[in-house]
């Protein structure tokens, strides 16, 4: 089962390479830069490497809309980079998996333009998803596109092609056409591609939205959400018909007997429990973990992301309790609460006030470590950084940003309100640049940066922390640590203490075959709180804590304000 997979005690960093270390000084990240940063990494004592594209695209979602599958994009560097990095990232003994990018390319990409421009009846032209104008219709109105789907970044799931009076499907932005997985000749495509980057040496892929593959036939209209202008068609999108069919074929394709040991997980939106463990089943041959989004929901409003609603500890744990349950027997939780798309977790479920960041971003790690599963840690997340001080719609860069402004500010909405929703839930909040020293522009670019640099990088940086034990970033290391060196981190069962607790995260981790037993304690929050103990956790040992302990555990404990322990007993 998944607890004897190679990766079970793994720790995987993700890099989003246009924020990361530009070599270049030409203002975005590159692969050299992050060559010269792998000791960095090394010492961190992460696993695995997961990079955000770095395939040619026309970066109208930042390299997710990809024009060649098979190059480096010339923002990044050329292939001899990327073999050059790979080579180091192996001899440090980590392993590199790709962005996989498949539900759509670029709408530059040649796959694309010849399925455009070949009409419809054009040999590529079922490489795409290509309708007609509602019956009735006038093509080109509003209301005349095939469906009533909204895209992901605001306005309809549809562009009109005037040249041949049809509309291709994009679930994304309007250069990024969703490819037609029921053409065999589409999937044919991909699996060679994927074999050529585990030939080239990669070491697995992340899926961008893998679970969107099978669109429901027909593409038939969703419900209107109140006060929406679009449906809302993810009944029909999200885990459709055909959706195990495609990755187990993938999987036969591609990874079946495969020579070395590989790692693959499946970015899923709005994917169940339920739907989860059937992917994740080791004897299914699907793909080895997913991304789901259940617990990065739970402080959205009935508007969306974007409609700010205060997190319940309740929830949060009631959420993430039910996927360690889910999954504890068939199946493998990915543990996060950062990625590219998120914004910064000290910002949103801690508190980035001066006196508790560091507290906070040690307790959210400490919380996520010890749950069962395999962890990621997003660049930057292990410094504690926080989100940016956007002044300004000109301080954004985010096509999904820019786009939600530009439609609400068309439909009416109040400017100061549409600023709040992107200050606080914007994606471009964790694409700040890499905070590695004090200088000017962090010592991330000698250039101009693409998007700016956090101010707070004069006292929130790699160098500074590397010099301090204290820091975020040794705690993080002595995490990753934890979880090579103690297998109830890796194997044990999960029990969740006091649900119904609205600021004590608490659970225990027994492994049953060793004897071993942690206990994890957690004050969300600025108050302190004193807990009960089973009598069994007297005197226990100290795993790991983000604060020295005022006393032994005794039958109660005094949490300082956001204090977390982590204890063990065998
Ligand atoms: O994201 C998919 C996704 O569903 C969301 O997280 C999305 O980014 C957005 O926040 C919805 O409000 C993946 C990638 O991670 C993201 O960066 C890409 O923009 C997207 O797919 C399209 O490729």
């Amino acid at each position: 089962g998944p607890a004897d997979a190679w990766w079970s005690n793994a720790v995987v960093y993700q890099i989003y390479p246009r924020s990361f270390a530009d070599s270049d000084a030409d203002g975005v990240g590159d692969l050299q830069g992050i060559s010269e940063r792998l000791d960095y990494l090394a010492q961190l004592g992460v696993d695995v490497i997961w990079l955000s594209p770095v395939y040619p695209s026309p970066h109208d979602d930042n390299g997710y809309d990809i024009s060649d599958y098979q190059d480096i994009g010339p923002l990044f560097g050329t292939l001899a980079d990327f073999d050059r990095l790979l080579a180091a990232v192996h001899e440090r003994g980590m392993k590199l998996v790709m962005d996989l990018v498949v539900n759509h390319t670029s709408d530059e990409h040649p796959w694309f333009t010849a399925s455009r421009d070949g009409g419809p009846d054009g040999p590529m032209r079922d490489w795409y998803i290509w309708r007609p104008p509602r019956e009735g219709m006038r093509a080109g109105t509003p209301g005349a596109e095939p469906n009533n789907w909204g895209s992901f970044f605001s306005g309809p799931a549809w562009t009109y092609d005037e040249r041949s009076g049809e509309y291709y499907l994009h679930l994304f932005s309007r250069k990024q056409p969703d490819l037609n997985w029921e053409n065999p000749q589409v999937r044919q495509a991909v699996s060679a591609m994927m074999r050529w980057w585990l030939e080239r040496g990669a070491d697995g892929f992340r899926m961008d939205v893998v679970n969107l593959l099978s669109k429901a036939p027909g593409l038939p209209d969703g419900p209107v959400p109140e006060g929406a202008r679009y449906g809302d068609g993810s009944a029909h999108y999200i885990c459709g018909p055909r959706i195990h069919e495609y990755l187990a074929e993938m999987h036969r394709e591609v990874f079946a007997g495969h020579p070395r040991p590989l790692l693959t997980v499946g970015e899923m939106p709005g994917v169940t429990v339920e739907e989860a463990r059937l992917f994740t089943d080791p004897a299914r041959r699907e793909v080895d973990m997913v991304f789901q989004f259940e617990h990065v929901g739970l402080d959205h409003g009935p508007g969306g992301k974007f409609d700010i609603r205060p997190l319940r500890l309740t929830d949060l744990k009631a959420s993430l309790g039910r996927w360690q349950t889910g999954l504890g027997d068939t199946g493998w939780n990915s543990l996060y609460f950062s990625n590219h798309d998120q914004p910064r977790i000290i910002s949103r479920f801690g508190d980035d006030s001066p006196a508790y960041r560091d507290r906070s971003a040690k307790l959210l790690a400490t919380v996520l470590h010890l749950h069962r599963g395999t962890p990621y840690v997003y660049q930057g997340e292990e410094l504690g950084m926080a989100n940016a001080p956007f002044a300004t719609i000109d301080d954004f860069r985010d096509i999904e940003s820019l786009n939600h402004y530009r439609h609400q500010l068309a439909h009416g909405a109040d400017e100061q309100q549409v600023l709040a929703g992107l200050r606080a839930r914007g994606r471009d909040n964790a694409r700040t640049p890499m905070q590695w020293d004090a200088t000017d522009n962090a010592g991330f670019t000698a250039g101009t940066p693409w998007i700016a640099v956090n101010p707070d990088h004069k006292h929130v940086n790699a160098k500074a922390q590397l010099a301090d034990p204290d820091s975020v970033f040794h705690y993080y290391r002595r995490l990753i640590d934890l979880r090579h060196t103690e297998p109830a981190v890796t194997h044990g069962d999960f029990h969740m203490l006091h649900p119904d607790h609205e600021q004590l995260y608490a659970f225990t981790r027994h492994d049953r075959e060793r004897g071993t037993e942690l206990l994890v304690l957690a004050n969300f929050g600025p108050a302190e709180l004193t807990v009960d103990l089973p009598a069994v956790w007297e005197n226990s040992d100290t795993l790991i804590a983000n604060l020295p302990a005022t006393s032994p555990l005794t039958s109660t404990y005094t949490l300082r304000p956001w204090e977390a322990r982590v204890h063990r007993r065998r």
